[in-house]
């Protein structure tokens, strides 16, 4: 069965590469006409790892291209994965299986919402990618990947051809817990490294606002049902802060380089969720509207 890989951005190639490698068959669909014949042009997707460089001539065509889809990786940003998916509707087959690699949270519920009748898998990766150029994408960070399925915890067949490429990642009936946990990481570390302009080791002087807010993300995920993943949240995150000293957090390269961030399926869905669940968390609160101010200030999309 082919995988349809929607979006061949940073991580969408390094999964369309490893799977076309292994001899599984792949189609690229790429945004619009200019992106296509760009792509054409290319002569297909480069992967740079360890330096070396390899060309995978991976068929693409436009989502409005006709053919059944019975295998889809959305592989876009958050805020643009609801419409990505919007013109694929009247292609799904019965019963197609997507997998929804998003960051945070907020985007695969929109995208659900669309699609009642198709499998939806979600994912939460640690893997580490970049686009050195248009379609030339560099594996930068060895990592894992967690799928699952709130709904149905049977894990799907397709996950040996994952194996087959290479792609290190694990079945989890509690997918949820994972991405909340992420999630919960990510507020706690990538908004600071934004306001104190600093790496992510850069936090360890600011050990009182690390704290604070490590308190309350952990009070929300209790809240709202993730108590697992509230456990040794203020350890996880100092441990992190420390092994990726010399790294800056991805929403500080965002806005370093001028790009949209996913605000609101980071701190912006943890903002919200707390006051649906009527719960105050002032420091978090806070942090948020500092960091739009900031984005605002920048010429940055707030949300
Ligand atoms: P990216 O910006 O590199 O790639 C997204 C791609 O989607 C782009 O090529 C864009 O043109 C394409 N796209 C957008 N709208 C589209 C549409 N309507 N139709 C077709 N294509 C469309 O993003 P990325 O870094 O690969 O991130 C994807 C998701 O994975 C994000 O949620 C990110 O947080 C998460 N993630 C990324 C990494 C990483 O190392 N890059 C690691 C972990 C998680
Ligand atoms: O995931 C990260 C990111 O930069 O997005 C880490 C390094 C864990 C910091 O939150």
């Amino acid at each position: 069965m082919t995988w349809h890989i929607l979006g061949a951005g940073s991580l969408g190639s390094l999964w369309a590469a490893r799977l076309a490698r292994a001899g599984l068959p792949v189609r690229l669909l790429l945004r619009d006409r200019a992106r296509l014949k760009a792509y054409e042009e290319a002569g297909g997707l480069t992967l740079v790892e360890q330096g070396a460089a390899r060309r995978f001539p991976i068929p693409a065509d436009l989502p409005s291209s006709s053919g059944p889809i019975s295998r889809l990786l959305v592989a876009c940003k958050a805020y643009d994965a609801e419409a990505a998916v919007q013109p694929l509707l009247h292609r799904l087959a019965p019963g197609a299986e997507l997998i929804l690699l998003q960051n945070g949270l907020g985007s695969q519920d929109a995208v659900a919402m669309r699609l009642p009748h198709a499998r939806c898998i979600l994912a939460s990766s640690t893997e580490g990618a970049f686009r050195e150029a248009d379609f030339r994408v560099v594996f930068a960070g060895h990592g894992y990947t967690w799928l699952g399925d709130p709904l149905h915890p049977t894990a799907p067949d397709w996950l040996s051809d994952l194996e087959q490429a290479g792609i290190p990642h694990g079945w989890t009936p509690d997918i949820l817990s994972r991405l909340w946990r992420k999630l919960a990481l990510n507020c706690a570390i990538n908004p600071l490294t934004v306001l104190h302009d600093c790496r992510n080791g850069g936090l360890s002087e600011h050990p009182a606002e690390v704290g604070v807010l490590c308190v309350e993300l952990a009070e929300l995920l209790r809240r709202c049902g993730q108590p697992d993943a509230a456990e040794g949240l203020h350890e996880e995150v100092l441990r992190v802060i420390q092994a990726t000293a010399a790294n800056y957090s991805s929403m500080y390269q965002d806005v370093a380089n001028g790009r949209r961030t996913e605000i609101s399926y980071l701190l912006g869905h943890a903002c919200a969720t707390a006051v649906r669940h009527q719960l105050r968390l002032p420091h978090l609160e806070s942090l948020r509207q500092r960091l739009q101010a900031h984005l605002e200030m920048r010429g940055l999309p707030v949300n």
